[in-house]
């Protein structure tokens, strides 16, 4: 397992390189050129300049997230083939500055979704929180109708006034575009960059939906073990591979996540793994919680476990942390809370390596074992 801290570059983090550097077992940062806007190909001097700041201080460059998909590619309009070449492109010039694992997402409109960036726990931290009333009777045609009215946004991400009109256009032209439809768009994607990624030993990693369910009746595909299994097979290569995010999918109690993981990892479909807790609600809702399995509803005990039993050789990364110590950062993403989760899962595995559990052979420099 590869220890690595997601970091959003130089000018949009807090956190620092040199702090980042001092977690221990730290290999090395997932980051992206997020200015790019989505669509457009990423020019090989930017990922070269991005990969020397990181590297000048000793850590690794290996990991993107996100490239992110047009939303003509998850409609599946015609000018989808413009922006599938981009994506190549993209790939290409990846893999010439020495990436190995891309995460996308295909979630329609909005990234994560949750209804608080801010939910005060009992010991005075706030998390990320997700109440299923909230955000559930909201009609997003009949919000936007009011944004429109009135001068404020809606403090949600992915909701800026900035974006108003777009978001109007986006939910007319998903109206009518079924689970089946966006799946079939997926495929067509995945038949066109799948190839290009093999030729350049890239590994694709879908990120799951974030919750996993359909929301302001957007439909979503990446929530289950059906929806994984469904998707590796589309094309059946392990550059075809899954973000197994613990977080994202622990929030559907349905998910058995060890032995998900154990079973993707017997198909060599794990390059990349996010790990955190939440706690889960009787109603649904969930909140995060620090990375202890008796802290929150996945045990994280099991789930390193299955890694470890996988023979996992792939990147690992601490999922949100809390906000705690008074840090003024992203919400989710601050540095104290993700430092001790990496001592925790870090720990666990550690654990497990002296109980000595065999170690499998490893088949792939960059995944799990065959
Ligand atoms: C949340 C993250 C997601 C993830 C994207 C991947 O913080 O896990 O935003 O980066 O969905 O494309
Ligand atoms: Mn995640």
């Amino acid at each position: 397992m590869k220890i690595t801290f997601r970091w959003f570059g130089k000018d949009d983090d807090s956190v620092t390189l040199n702090q980042i550097k001092q977690i221990p077992g730290m290999t090395g940062v997932v980051s992206a050129l997020s200015d790019i806007p989505v669509g457009e190909a990423w020019p090989l001097n930017r990922i070269v300049e991005l990969k020397e700041q990181i590297t000048s201080k000793g850590l690794r460059f290996e990991v993107i997230e996100s490239v992110n998909i047009h939303e003509d590619i998850k409609l599946g309009l015609p000018t989808r083939d413009t922006y599938i070449e981009n994506y190549q492109r993209t790939i290409r010039n990846l893999a010439k500055a020495g990436i190995k694992v891309i995460c996308y997402n295909f979630m329609p409109v909005f990234d994560w979704t949750r209804s608080d960036l801010a939910k005060e726990l009992a010991d005075g931290s706030t998390v990320l929180a997700y109440e299923k009333a909230k955000i559930e009777n909201i009609d997003p045609m009949i919000l936007l109708d009011q944004m429109e009215k009135s001068s404020q946004g809606f403090s949600l991400p992915g909701w800026e006034r900035e974006r108003l009109s777009t978001l109007k256009q986006l939910f007319r032209m998903y109206e009518g575009l079924t689970e089946d439809d966006l799946f079939a768009n997926l495929q067509y994607f995945l038949e066109k960059v799948i190839p290009v990624a093999e030729e350049f030993d890239v590994r694709m990693a879908i990120h799951p939906d974030d919750p996993p369910w359909s929301v302001f009746g957007l439909p979503r595909i990446v929530k289950n073990r059906n929806d994984l299994e469904r998707i590796v097979n589309m094309v059946d290569s392990p550059h075809n591979g899954i973000t197994f995010c613990t977080g994202s999918l622990g929030a559907n109690r349905v998910n058995d996540l060890p032995e998900m993981i154990k079973y993707f990892c017997s198909r060599d479909r794990i390059p990349f793994v996010h790990i955190r807790n939440i706690k889960l609600l009787d109603n649904g809702d969930f909140y995060e919680t620090a990375h202890r399995s008796c802290d929150g509803s996945n045990d994280l005990y099991e789930i390193v476990k299955a890694l470890y039993d996988s023979g996992f050789t792939g990147y690992m990364r601490p999922d949100h942390g809390r906000m705690i110590w008074n840090e003024d950062a992203r919400p989710g993403y601050g540095l104290y809370d993700r430092a001790l989760g990496v001592m925790y899962l870090s720990g666990l595995w550690d654990s497990l390596h002296s109980a000595g559990v065999p170690v499998h052979p490893f088949h792939y420099e960059h995944g799990c074992k065959k």
